[in-house]
């Protein structure tokens, strides 16, 4: 069984002005393919054939291809979920519960922002639901994420940015903390109520 390409839920230039048409066609259909090509390759004729991408990035990514190319799955799976073109502004539910007992919203997109911004290089900045109901922020180096062994901070991805270059460079060129601030203008708080009551 191999991976697929997932399809996105919305136009590629949807997301405009925040994320430009021409950066979501390349990522999606160039970069999040290389991942899912360069992931069942690596994965082929080996036993973490048939596991799911949450269970490759818990148990099987010793392999520098399994994690690289699996991180590089799940991860921009998760983000296409958790845009929306418009955004839904706020947290609802569970999740806006955790928050707020984290320290409120803005807390948090103060600190999100300040993990996205300060990754050294390329990777990801995360709100992750913890296994007692409440959520830290993260960030994790590459296409790690908190699923894996190898994270500082473990715990289940429900909000994840992308802050590699090829996300935001066409339109933001070296300006990322401008890419972070207005990625808060098209995130889908429904999607990410769903993961956390997953
Ligand atoms: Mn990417």
């Amino acid at each position: 069984m191999s991976f697929e390409l997932p399809k996105l839920g919305y136009a590629y230039e949807a997301l405009e002005p925040t994320i430009d048409a021409k950066t979501m066609e390349i990522h999606h259909s160039k970069h999040h393919q290389a991942y899912v090509d360069n992931l069942n390759k690596a994965i082929e004729g080996t036993d973490l054939d048939g596991l799911t991408i949450e269970e490759i990035c818990r148990t099987g990514v010793e392999k520098p291809a399994v994690r690289n190319n699996g991180g590089g799955h799940f991860n921009h799976s998760l983000f296409w979920e958790i845009l929306t073109p418009g955004g839904s502004k706020e947290p609802v539910g569970s999740v806006k519960a955790a928050i707020e007992n984290y320290g409120g919203f803005e807390k948090f997109k103060n600190d999100f922002s300040e993990a996205a911004k300060t990754r050294f290089g390329s990777g990801w900045a995360w709100l992750v639901k913890n296994e007692d109901g409440s959520v830290s922020v993260t960030s994790t180096p590459n296409q790690d994420n908190p699923l894996m062994p190898v994270a500082d901070v473990k715990g289940t991805p429900v909000l994840g940015l992308d802050v590699w270059e090829h996300a935001y460079y066409l339109n933001y060129q070296n300006r990322r903390p401008d890419y972070v601030s207005a990625f808060f203008d098209v995130v889908n708080w429904d999607k990410v109520e769903e993961l956390f009551n997953k």
